[in-house]
């Protein structure tokens, strides 16, 4: 029996905490997609790549200065650059595994705890891009967190930081706007294999629905 044509490819993005796993996971989600016969994309933001990118890479490795609000609106806008590819290659029946998008734009913004920028503040460039079909969110606490070594040397790899992104990714939860529904929470305390067996069981289903026609056209 012929298959049916795939309608479109999903559009899923992998979040989590620092040291969740999130790149590994992301690599090996991909591979078992391609493996099961599927075109697929990984994509991360930041994109260091384009100019937008480099500028923000710069300031994550303190070669440059910038005012908060400035680095949350190049975070955006390196999202904003990307929309065109993104849909184009969704329409063409390509799969987008996707490291980070838009909740970390706003839970890290908002971790720097400066008054005039909230969450609310931070949300308000990210309105209008494409909403992902599926966000799973790597979990891992604290303790476990500690055990998995040391931190890098990039800005917001301090232990404030990271509190306060615990935090924030926990209140996305009751933000009215959807951003705490759409976000399928897995413990990411367990070996590769098992974190990586628990998105497999998470992403599969929602994969075939979206190929099938089964989501609604949407925007953030
Ligand atoms: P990586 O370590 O994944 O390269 O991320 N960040 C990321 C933001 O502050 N805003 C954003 O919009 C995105 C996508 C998370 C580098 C750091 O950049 C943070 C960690």
């Amino acid at each position: 029996e012929p298959k049916q044509p795939i309608v479109r490819g999903a559009f899923i993005v992998m979040e989590g905490l620092d040291r969740a796993g999130k790149t590994t996971q992301v690599e090996k989600l991909a591979n078992a997609l391609y493996e099961s016969g599927r075109n697929v994309e990984t994509m991360r933001f930041p994109d260091r790549t384009s100019p937008i990118g480099m500028m923000i890479s710069n300031y994550l490795q303190s070669k440059s200065e910038m005012d908060d609000h400035v680095v949350h609106l190049l975070f955006s806008a390196n999202r904003w650059e990307k929309v065109k590819h993104i849909n184009d290659t969704l329409a063409k029946g390509c799969t987008i595994i996707c490291d980070r998008y838009y909740y970390s734009g706003m839970v890290y913004s908002a971790a720097k705890r400066n008054p005039n920028l909230s969450i609310d503040w931070a949300r308000a460039p990210e309105v209008g891009l494409p909403r992902p079909d599926m966000v799973v969110f790597l979990n891992l606490s604290t303790e476990e967190a500690a055990k998995r070594g040391g931190f890098g040397d990039e800005k917001y790899e301090t232990s404030e930081m990271q509190k306060n992104v615990r935090e924030n990714f926990v209140a996305l939860k009751d933000i009215p706007a959807d951003e705490g529904q759409d976000l399928q929470v897995i413990d990411a305390g367990g070996s590769v294999e098992e974190v990586g067996k628990a998105i497999w069981s998470q992403v599969v289903p929602r994969v075939e629905e979206v190929e099938q026609g089964d989501f609604s056209e949407s925007s953030t």
